[in-house]
């Protein structure tokens, strides 16, 4: 009782917001109910007496963000689109950590936020793995979660809402390009995976051994992480180089790994791309992957959009009025082909379709 006492008098305006979303939503209610349980439990006079300070505070929106790390343009992207949307300018105080792809940081940095009494916390998780403890522990405090880019496989109630893009149809929709593209021809494919135990990695996989294992005329050769970034795209490629002389496809997880990865293979003499020997397929479709595109260096780019804060915003505006959110909000997306590619399940790249792209 003490604890759940101290937690009310901790986020009026949270429990607020919490109360209000759980009479107009179903999905939300559920994870909203120990929150509301704590409300009803405490006196009220408790109550009254603690809001009028913690309102006359409570103008600014007090958020903190955990972040996976700065391993990629994506994530440098999506770094600075929250920076941008939760900005003091639009009534939010953005508490920013940069966990360096590091799982301990990032569980502190949470653990940190709680102590902090943020009235919100989003976390971009490095991994979905180990969650339920931290995300019991914001619960306990009252502290609305939103779970950003990647997910998690902690049970939906100890969190308000995933935002991300869709990485198991994104794997799929590289593996039915290739499909169209090959028409029938062999492949033995390499892959350079994201960060282990990423869901981005997870998904972006699955959907893509999905569309493998329905073409007996595909080989994986190999699987091996690049962390997601450059210095692991080239690292994973040369090894690989050493190791298999005869592959026709590169799979990189992400733009950077697969800027190393073309170093790798320009450094052994291997032509890829539109024109060479090695078909390259990258996701995340920031600027330079689709400049790579537009130049045929990459055969085709699939997109995840990391210009997410704004639906996060949504949410938190949302909850703030007391409105229904949905618990999954699913980023959409599309995918890039070089110039000379037709495809139906992507778009023919152009110096405009680049022009248009901001980050
Ligand atoms: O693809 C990669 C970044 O989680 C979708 O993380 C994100 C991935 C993105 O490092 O570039």
């Amino acid at each position: 009782m003490k604890r759940k006492l101290a937690v009310l008098l901790a986020g009026t305006m949270v429990m607020a917001s919490l109360v209000g979303c759980g009479g107009s939503d179903a999905a939300s209610t559920e994870t909203a109910a120990p929150a509301e349980e704590t409300a009803e439990e405490a006196p009220a006079e408790e109550a009254a007496e603690e809001a009028p300070a913690e309102e006359a505070a409570g103008d600014t929106i007090k958020v903190g963000f955990a972040q996976v790390g700065h391993e990629s343009d994506w994530r440098a992207a999506n770094t600075q689109n929250y920076q941008d949307t939760f900005s003091a300018a639009n009534g939010y105080e953005l508490s920013f950590v940069d966990a360096d792809n590091d799982n301990a940081v990032q569980l502190e940095a949470v653990r940190t936020f709680i102590q902090q009494e943020m009235d919100y916390i989003c976390i971009a998780p490095i991994e979905t793995a180990g969650w339920d403890t931290v995300l019991q522990e914001a619960q306990d405090a009252g502290i609305p979660v939103l779970i950003v880019d990647r997910s998690v496989d902690a049970d939906p109630s100890l969190y308000e809402t995933q935002i991300g893009c869709d990485m198991v149809l994104e794997g799929e929709t590289a593996g039915n390009w290739l499909a169209e593209y090959l028409n029938g021809e062999a492949a033995n494919i390499l892959v350079i995976e994201g960060t282990v135990g990423a869901s981005a990695t997870l998904g972006r996989t699955e959907g893509f051994n999905k569309v493998a294992a329905e073409h007996s005329e595909w080989t994986i050769l190999d699987s091996q992480s690049g962390d997601f970034t450059q210095a692991g795209g080239q690292e994973v490629m040369e090894s690989f180089i050493k190791s298999y002389s005869d592959f026709n496809v590169v799979v990189c997880q992400n733009d950077n790994e697969a800027y190393g990865a073309m170093d790798a293979m320009d450094a052994a003499g291997i032509t890829y791309g539109v024109d060479g020997d090695v078909i390259i397929i990258s996701y995340d479709a920031t600027h330079d992957g689709l400049q790579y595109t537009l130049d045929g260096k990459i055969n085709c780019n699939v997109e995840c959009n990391p210009l997410q804060a704004e639906f996060a915003a949504d949410v938190i505006q949302k909850l703030e009025a007391g409105e229904a959110i949905d618990p999954v909000t699913v980023v959409v997306d599309q995918a890039f082909v070089a110039p000379g590619i037709t495809s139906q399940y992507a778009t023919t790249m152009t110096q405009e379709v680049l022009d248009g792209r901001a980050y």
